[in-house]
């Protein structure tokens, strides 16, 4: 393929917390870049999954649910969305069969305000019946015209064809944006934490997976093995308690686990060592969320 037909662009995927955006990318890019859990919020970074063929790049987005921001964390989220809805060649704005179309009327009123083209998922239709779906799907035809709505079920990958012939029939003409071999943005230690923060939001209840950030302090190449050091910030001593668990055992079990995930992920042995400390700021303080990549 000469260069000048060569597509590739950016498909930013946009949406509300727990839609399936995350289960969605990872589907699409065949590989779990980015982590899902039940819980909404899973997702605080913008982040880059990246498909390429000899003909085409496409570089996914996945961002955070859309929300309105109570403190400085959330706010430097919607940020990752607001540069996602900027710098797209394509919104695929993903959305649900339980959610209430209506919802977050904001972010559908900038949408329609976009001149990209925009591809509307209707996800989990697994979970609906066909009448459902069909009013869904007139009903997003209405709301953002002239999208392509296309209803989908990320967890069972079905009809996710569609959805890659949709984005790749709207790619622009464009060299490649990346290398070729390279299929994300982030780096080793970002993916460790993640993996560690998933364990968190499935293993503890209620606010504690929010007030808690991870650190990756090390991360060293031994040929046989990865050596990762990690520390767990909490905004206070009892959650610091509760992460611990009685003697020891509700940490064991996240950091054990996480091991095993990271082992899976990085298709090497890993040796991991989890500190708790408590950090009583870092949700609002713009030097701690820096450091944690929080600011662009
Ligand atoms: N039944 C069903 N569940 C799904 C489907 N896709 C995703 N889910 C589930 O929905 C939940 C949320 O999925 P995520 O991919 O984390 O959703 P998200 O939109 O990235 O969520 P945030 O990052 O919190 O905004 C998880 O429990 C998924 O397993 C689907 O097609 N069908
Ligand atoms: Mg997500």
């Amino acid at each position: 393929m000469s260069n000048e037909q060569h597509r590739a662009g950016f498909v930013n995927i946009i949406g509300n917390p727990n839609v399936g955006k995350s289960t969605l990318m990872n589907a699409l890019v065949g590989e779990k870049l980015s982590i899902v859990t039940a819980k909404a919020q899973t997702t605080r970074h913008r982040i880059m999954g990246i498909v390429n063929t000899d003909d085409y790049q496409i570089v996914y987005s996945d961002t955070p649910g859309m929300l309105k921001p109570a403190y400085r964390l959330q706010r430097d989220m919607m940020s990752f969305v607001d540069t996602a809805i900027g710098d797209a060649d394509i919104i695929l704005y993903v959305t649900d069969v339980v959610e209430k179309p209506e919802k977050n009327k904001e972010y559908i009123e900038k949408l329609q305000k976009l001149e990209c083209p925009i591809v509307v998922a209707i996800n989990k239709i697994d979970l609906s019946d066909q009448q459902k779906v069909m009013e869904l799907i007139s009903f997003w035809q209405k709301t953002l015209p002239p999208a392509l709505v296309i209803p989908i079920s990320a967890k069972e990958k079905f009809n996710l064809d569609s959805v890659l012939n949709a984005v790749v029939s709207k790619l622009p003409v464009a060299p490649p944006w990346f290398d070729k071999d390279q299929f994300t943005d982030k780096n080793m230690r970002f993916f460790a934490s993640e993996i560690l923060r998933e364990r968190i939001l499935e293993n503890y209840k209620e606010e504690i997976p929010y007030s808690c950030q991870v650190e990756i302090e090390a991360f060293k190449e031994e040929e046989e093995r990865y050596d990762i050091s990690a520390v767990i910030y909490v905004l206070r001593d009892s959650q610091k308690g509760i992460i611990i668990g009685k003697s020891g055992s509700a940490l064991k079990k996240t950091a054990t686990e996480a091991r095993y995930e990271m082992e899976d992920f990085f298709q090497k042995k890993v040796y991991l060592t989890v500190f708790v400390k408590v950090d009583p700021d870092w949700r609002e303080d713009k030097k701690e969320l820096r450091k944690f990549g929080y600011e662009e």
